[in-house]
C-alpha cells in the first residue's frame, strides 16, 4: 500500500465531499448563534494569484473555525461585476463586459474550489445582473424620495483623452489611472447621495467600531474632516454684495488684511474690475488644469491674481483687497476665506510673494496663544477670542458660530455603460419623474456600443432612451448615466441574508437575525470609500426601519499584500505566483500553511519558494505521524489526575494543551503565523514522544488533538486522515478542541541562582514556590555553595518565578 502524502490523489475527492454534503450551506432556522463572516466583494478579474488569495485562505479559516466553535456560520460569496475595470478590459479585449464578467465568475469558482475555499453558494449573487441591480435601483428610488438622491451641476473629473468623467479614485496624483492624461474638470450634470446629511453619525459612530484597525478609524475620521469655526459675512465696498466666509480661526480677524475667492467662486465674474479681468479670466482657466490635492499641497507655490476690488473688514474699519487663487477650493467652507498671513503659513506666503502687510495677533511663545494688536480681544486667550468674535458676530448679524465638514457628498452618476442604469424618466411635462418601484428593473441592454466618447454610451440606444412617462403616459426619455459600482457593493451584504428574495432586497426579519457581520475582512485599500458608502446606506437602512443595526461591519480585520521580488504581485509586473500552478504543484493545503505561515497577516509579506517548500514538508510529517494510528477521543478524559501519567505521557498531554491554548488564541486575533507554527511544535513533540516509544493511547488522543487544531488550516489533509484513521463525520463538523488547563499547566519552572550577579545555577521547582522556599533551594545547591565557599551572604533576592540572587 502506497503511504505516501500526496494532495492531488486526496483533495479533489474532499472538494466535492463539502459541496456535495452541502456543509457550509447556512439553512434557515438554527438554535446556534449566528456567525456572519464576510470577505469583501470581489471584482471578478478572472485569474487569481496567491496574492488575492491570502484574503480568502483567511475567510476560509475563519469559517471554519467558528462553525467547529459552535456557530452557525454565514459565509457567502459574490461578485462585484460592474463598473470600470470590467469594462476597460472589455474594450481591451474586444469582448462584451457581460460575457467577459460572466465567464471570469466560473473561473474563480474552479480556483477557490482548488484552494478548498467552502462558501454558501447558494447564497451568490453577482451585481450585474437584473435580480441584483433591480434592488440597487430600488435603493436609489429610496434615498430618492427622502431627498438624500438629487442632481446638479458640478464641476467632474474628465479625462479628455479617454472622453469621461473619472471617480475621485480614478485619478492618481492628478492623471487618469488609465491613460497617463492629466485630468481636467468639466461641468456636467449629476447624481449625489447625500451623505453629508450622515457626517456626523458617521463620525461619532466611529467610537463604537473599537475593535476595526485604528489606522482606519483616523482615516475616516480625517476623510470626514470635521471642523468648527465661525461663518462670517463681510461687506464688499461699493456693492451691496458680502463675501461669506469660513474660518476655524475667528480670534484672528484682527490680522486679517486681505481676502482669498476661489477662481470657481461664483462672485469673480461679478466683482471682478475691467482693468484686472483678462488677468482674472486667464488664471481661472489655469486653475482648471489643476487637481485639488495639488492646489492644497503647502509646499506648493502660491499664485493668485488681484480681483479689482476690496471688502471692508468690520473689525479693523479697513478695507482690504480681494485676490483669486487657487489654494482656496471651491468645494470647501463657503469657497473663500479671510487671510491672515500673521497666523496661517499659506496666507504668509501669499502676502510675502505680493507685499500684502502682515500682522502678528497672536504672541508669540504664549500657550495658549495670548491675543496682540486685536483691539477689545489683547490679552484674551484663543478659544475666549473665538467666543468673543462670535458673539460680536451674532450681535451684528454678521455671522454664527459653525461646523463644517470635509465630506463632500457622494457623487454616483457615471457616462459609462458597464453599470446600473438610473431609475429616472425625464418628461416635457411631469419633468423628472422616479420609475415606478414596480417597473424596475430598468434593464441594461445588451446591444450598445460601449467606447467611452464622452457622452453616456446608453444616449445612443434609442430603444433604451424612448420610454412613457410613468406620470402621464406621454413620451418621455430615460437618463442615460448608469450608478457608481461603489453603490453596488454599499448594500451587498444584506442581499446575502435573503438572497432570492423577488418582492423586496431583503426581508428585515432574516436582515436580523445576520446583521451586522461579525467578522469582515478585505483589503486596507477600501478604508475610506466603500466601507464608509457601506455604513451610510446601513444607517439609511436603520432609519427606514429595515435594518436593525446602524453599524453593518462589527469588526474589521484589513490583511496586507503578498510581494514578489519586494514589489506588489502583478501581471504587468510579471511576478505574479498563479493559484493553478501552485495548487498542481504542492497541493492546495500546502499553499494554505504557507499563506497563513508567511507572516503576520496585516502586513505586507514577500513570497518564497522555499516557505512553500518547507510547508510540503511540515505536512508531510504530518501524515506521516498517522501511520499506524487509530484516532484515540480528543477529550483529555481529564477526570485522571496528570499526576497519573507516566512522564512521556504527561509531557505530551501538556504539549498539546498548551497548544490548543495557543491555536485558539492566535485564531482569534488573526495570528495564523503563530498558529501555524504552535501546531509545528506539536508535530516535533509527537514524533520525539513516538522515537521513545510512549504508549499508543495518549499518542492516539494527540493525533485527534493535532487534526482538529489544523482542519481549518490545512482543511484536506485533516479531513483525509479523519476518515482514515477512524474518525466519524466530517472532520469539519466536529467540536473545537477544549483545552484543559490542568494538563496544560506546567509542572515545574527553570529558577536561575546568581551569586554576585552571575548565574551559577538553574533549578527546576514547583509552579508557585514560595519566596523561603525558592531562596531555601538556590542556597542547597551544591554549585551555589562552591562558589560561596562558607561565607555568610549579605542579602538573598529573589525575584518570582524567575531567580534568586545571593550577594556576599
Ligand atoms: C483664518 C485663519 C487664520 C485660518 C489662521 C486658519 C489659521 P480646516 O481646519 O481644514 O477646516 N479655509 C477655509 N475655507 C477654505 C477653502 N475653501 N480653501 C482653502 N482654505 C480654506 O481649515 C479651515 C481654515 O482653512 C480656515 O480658517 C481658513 O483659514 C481656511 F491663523 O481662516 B482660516
Ligand atoms: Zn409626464
Amino acid at each position: 500500500m502506497d503511504t505516501s502524502y500526496r494532495p492531488a490523489g486526496i483533495e479533489p475527492k474532499w472538494q466535492r465531499f463539502w459541496q456535495d454534503s452541502q456543509l457550509y450551506y447556512t439553512g434557515a432556522g438554527s438554535d446556534k448563534p449566528k456567525f456572519y463572516t464576510l470577505v469583501m466583494f470581489p471584482y471578478p478579474s478572472g485569474d487569481l494569484h496567491v496574492g488575492h488569495m491570502r484574503n480568502y485562505v483567511i475567510g476560509d479559516v475563519i469559517a471554519r473555525y467558528q462553525t467547529m466553535l459552535g456557530y452557525q456560520v454565514m459565509n457567502p460569496m459574490g461578485w462585484d461585476a460592474f463598473g470600470l475595470p470590467a469594462e476597460n478590459a472589455a474594450i481591451k479585449e474586444g469582448r462584451h463586459p457581460q460575457d467577459r464578467t460572466l465567464a471570469n465568475v466560473g473561473r474563480m469558482k474552479e480556483q477557490f474550489f482548488k484552494m478548498g475555499i467552502v462558501y454558501d453558494w447558494p447564497r451568490e449573487v453577482t451585481s450585474c445582473l437584473p435580480d441584483y441591480y433591480r434592488w440597487t435601483q430600488w435603493m436609489f428610488l429610496q434615498l430618492y424620495q427622502r431627498g438624500l438622491a438629487y442632481k446638479k451641476l458640478a464641476a467632474a473629473n474628465w479625462c479628455p483623452t479617454d472622453q469621461t468623467v473619472l471617480a475621485n479614485e480614478q485619478v492618481v496624483d492628478g492623471r487618469c489611472e488609465r491613460c497617463g492624461s492629466l485630468v481636467t474638470r468639466k461641468d456636467l450634470n449629476q447624481w449625489f447621495f447625500r451623505i453629508t446629511a450622515y457626517a456626523q453619525r458617521l463620525l461619532d459612530d466611529l467610537d463604537g467600531l473599537d475593535t476595526w484597525p485604528e489606522r482606519v478609524r483616523v482615516m475616516q475620521r480625517n476623510w470626514i474632516g470635521r471642523s468648527e469655526g465661525a461663518e462670517l459675512a463681510w461687506p464688499v465696498v461699493g456693492t451691496a454684495d458680502t463675501v461669506r466666509f469660513f474660518t476655524t480661526r475667528p480670534d484672528t480677524v484682527y490680522g486679517a488684511t486681505f481676502m482669498v475667492l476661489a477662481p470657481e467662486h461664483p462672485l469673480v465674474a461679478q466683482l471682478v474690475s475691467a482693468a484686472q479681468r483678462p488677468a482674472v479670466e486667464a488664471y481661472v482657466a489655469q486653475t482648471r488644469r489643476a487637481s485639488d490635492i495639488e492646489r492644497l499641497a503647502t509646499d506648493r507655490e502660491k499664485t493668485g491674481v488681484f480681483l479689482g476690488a476690496q471688502v471692508t473688514n468690520p473689525f479693523t474699519g479697513q478695507d482690504i483687497p480681494i485676490y483669486i487663487a487657487d489654494y482656496v477650493l471651491a468645494t470647501y467652507g463657503t469657497g473663500a476665506i479671510m487671510a491672515v498671513p500673521g497666523g496661517d503659513e499659506r496666507d504668509y506666503a501669499f502676502a510675502q510673494k505680493y507685499g500684502l502687510a502682515i500682522i502678528p495677533v497672536v504672541a508669540p511663545d504664549t500657550d495658549p496663544g495670548t491675543l496682540i494688536n486685536s483691539g477689545p480681544l489683547d490679552g484674551l486667550s484663543s478659544a475666549a477670542a473665538q467666543a468673543r468674535v462670535i458673539a460680536m458676530a451674532a450681535e451684528q448679524a454678521m455671522g454664527q458660530g459653525t461646523v463644517i465638514y470635509r465630506l463632500r457628498d457622494w457623487l454616483i452618476s457615471r457616462q459609462r455603460y458597464w453599470g446600473a442604469p438610473i431609475p429616472i424618466v425625464y418628461c416635457a411635462h411631469c419633468g423628472e419623474v422616479p420609475v415606478p418601484e414596480d417597473q424596475l428593473p430598468v434593464v441594461l441592454p445588451y446591444d450598445v456600443d460601449f467606447r467611452p466618447t464622452g457622452e453616456s454610451p446608453l444616449a445612443r440606444n434609442a430603444a433604451f432612451v424612448q420610454t412613457t412617462c410613468p406620470q402621464c403616459g406621454g413620451p418621455a426619455s430615460r437618463d442615460v448615466d448608469t450608478l457608481d459600482t461603489f453603490v453596488d457593493s454599499a448594500w451587498y451584504f444584506f442581499r446575502y441574508c435573503d438572497p432570492h428574495n423577488a418582492a423586496a432586497p431583503f426581508d428585515p426579519a432574516l436582515a436580523a437575525r445576520w446583521m451586522p457581520v461579525d467578522q469582515y475582512t478585505g483589503g486596507v485599500e477600501h478604508a475610506i470609500l466603500h466601507l464608509l458608502y457601506s455604513r451610510f446606506l446601513t444607517k439609511v437602512l436603520f432609519d427606514m426601519g429595515l435594518s436593525s443595526v446602524d453599524e453593518p461591519f462589527r469588526r474589521l480585520f484589513t490583511q496586507g499584500m503578498i510581494n514578489k521580488g519586494g514589489i506588489k504581485m502583478s501581471k504587468s509586473k510579471g511576478n505574479v505566483v498563479p493559484v493553478d500552478g501552485l495548487v498542481d504543484q504542492y497541493g492546495a493545503d500546502t499553499g494554505r500553511v504557507f499563506i497563513l505561515f508567511i507572516g503576520p497577516p496585516e502586513l505586507d509579506a514577500e513570497w518564497s519558494d522555499k516557505g512553500v517548500e518547507g510547508a510540503a514538508r511540515f505536512l508531510n510529517r504530518v501524515w506521516r505521524l498517522y501511520d499506524g494510528v487509530t484516532l484515540g477521543a480528543a477529550g483529555s478524559g481529564a477526570a485522571r489526575d496528570p499526576a497519573d501519567y507516566p512522564p512521556a505521557d504527561r509531557q505530551l498531554l501538556r504539549l498539546a494543551h498548551t497548544t490548543i491554548r495557543r491555536v485558539t488564541d492566535d485564531i482569534a486575533r488573526f495570528h495564523f503565523n503563530t498558529a501555524v507554527s504552535a501546531t509545528m511544535e506539536l508535530v516535533n513533540g509527537m514524533i520525539a514522544y513516538r522515537d521513545g516509544q510512549g504508549g499508543t493511547a495518549i499518542y492516539a488522543q494527540v493525533a485527534a488533538i493535532l487534526l482538529l487544531l489544523l482542519a481549518p488550516i490545512a482543511p484536506h489533509i485533516t479531513e483525509e486522515l479523519w476518515h482514515t484513521r477512524g474518525g466519524r463525520d466530517s472532520i469539519h463538523q466536529q467540536p473545537w478542541p477544549r483545552y484543559d488547563a490542568a494538563l496544560a499547566a506546567a509542572e515545574t519552572i527553570p529558577l536561575v541562582v546568581q551569586v554576585n550577579g552571575k548565574m551559577r545555577d538553574r533549578l527546576a521547582v514547583p509552579v508557585g514556590i514560595d519566596a523561603a522556599a525558592a531562596r531555601a533551594q538556590a542556597l542547597a545547591s551544591d554549585k551555589v555553595r562552591a562558589y560561596l565557599a562558607g561565607k555568610t551572604p549579605r542579602q538573598v533576592i529573589y525575584v518570582p518565578g524567575k531567580l534568586v540572587n545571593i550577594v556576599v
